[in-house]
């Protein structure tokens, strides 16, 4: 069985999967084989070049002519086209794979969510970072208890990329098409790793009230393309304080400020028993104290039987950024050949998007708020 994939999006998001489903081949061959069939976007010229340099068969530039003619499609484009072509796809029966944040607004990740729920086919949500082999070892850690109870909880992401006032404006810093700035765009990642690891009603729960505060530090930036400066209207950087289920507290930040970290998401759990670390920039490790450890382990997790590690190379050849896409297309679309489930999914997507909403109420109202 061949899944003809068809792609809205084809810069930054559809080259990382792009290059994944061409991986797969040759490290997952027991995932379904892959024809990428179809690119979607608006100009037409730039998809033609963007076709042949990403292995598409052909291009269209109107999605509704693709959503249910291809066995997958992934919707890769701004915040503010994921409902529509995604609710599309879902109610022609076509599986879904859309990237994070769910939707720019929480009324319509409500949709996505609602339609997925009545869909009888997978709807992912791309939270790449679940798929790390690190953070799938330091799940199988807390899971089994080695960390006692969960009672703090820290979660940031930061970036430096709009440090510099002159750096070029983007849709990533327009309300109206991203509908946040750091909060949706690194944010939605960081709480959805926090949902995973410590999510179950049996260590830490859901996020049940937030305290937060938003700030844009740099309110207009240069067009790209002239000599136009455009309103930045979301956030440079986000502050939050957590309270989960079980009485767990945390915080969580995001910032495209901080200057000198380059893509640094990192989380760190302490448990009565044990603590874990970790931070992307170190993707193949994982800060380990347990039980009698004296202070913090570092654990290369590149070993026979870490996870994932079988598909790639021996132990110690240490893995990147990239292969996170190829482990989650791995698992997406072998649950679209087996008619299984996923998750991430579009449900993940809105528990995603509800905290970040609740942080965003906080903000305006200055009080702790419910996450609902
Ligand atoms: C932001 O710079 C960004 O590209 C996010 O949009 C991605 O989701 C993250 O994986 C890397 O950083």
């Amino acid at each position: 069985m061949t899944l003809d994939v068809g792609v809205l999006g084809y810069r930054f998001m559809g080259k990382a999967h792009a290059n994944a489903l061409a991986r797969l081949p040759m490290f997952f061959p027991e995932a379904p084989a892959v024809n990428r069939d179809v690119l979607v976007g608006r100009d037409a010229e730039a998809l033609a070049d963007a076709a042949d340099r990403l292995g598409f068969d052909r291009t269209a530039t109107d999605w509704r002519d693709v959503v249910d003619d291809v066995d997958v499609f992934y919707n890769l484009g701004p915040n503010n086209l994921h409902p529509e072509p995604s609710i599309a796809a879902l109610e022609s029966g076509t599986p879904v794979f859309c990237e994070k944040p769910l939707a720019h607004t929480i009324d319509d990740a409500e949709a996505m969510a609602e339609a997925a729920s009545e869909a009888a086919v997978p709807a992912g949500c791309a939270f790449n970072y679940r798929f790390v082999p690190a953070i799938r070892y330091a799940k199988g850690l807390i899971d089994d208890g080695e960390l006692g109870e969960i009672r703090e909880v820290r979660g940031r992401y930061l970036q430096d990329w709009l440090v510099d006032p002159e750096a070029p404006w983007s849709w990533r810093n327009d309300e109206d098409v991203a509908g946040s700035g750091a909060l949706g765009d690194l944010g939605s990642h960081t709480v959805d790793l926090l949902r995973f690891l410590v999510g179950d009603p049996d260590r830490a729960g859901e996020i049940e009230r937030v305290s937060g505060q938003l700030r844009t530090f740099v309110d207009e930036r240069p067009a790209a393309d002239g000599d136009e400066r455009r309103p930045v209207t979301v956030d440079d950087a986000f502050t939050a304080q957590l309270e989960f289920e079980n009485g767990a507290i945390g915080t969580l930040e995001g910032s495209r400020v901080a200057t000198g970290h380059k893509n640094d998401h990192a989380v760190e759990i302490h448990g009565t028993a044990g603590s874990l670390g970790f931070s992307l920039e170190r993707l193949n490790e994982l800060g380990v104290l347990l039980a009698d450890d004296r202070g913090y382990r570092t654990v290369l997790v590149t070993d026979d039987g870490d996870p994932y590690v079988d598909h790639w190379w021996p132990p110690g050849h240490v893995l990147g950024w990239e292969h996170t896409f190829v482990h989650e297309n791995a698992e997406f679309l072998t649950a679209v050949a087996n008619g299984a489930s996923f998750a991430p999914n579009f449900a993940d997507g809105l528990a995603a998007q509800r905290v970040l909403a609740a942080v965003e109420r906080s903000d305006d109202r200055g009080e702790w708020v419910t996450v609902d």
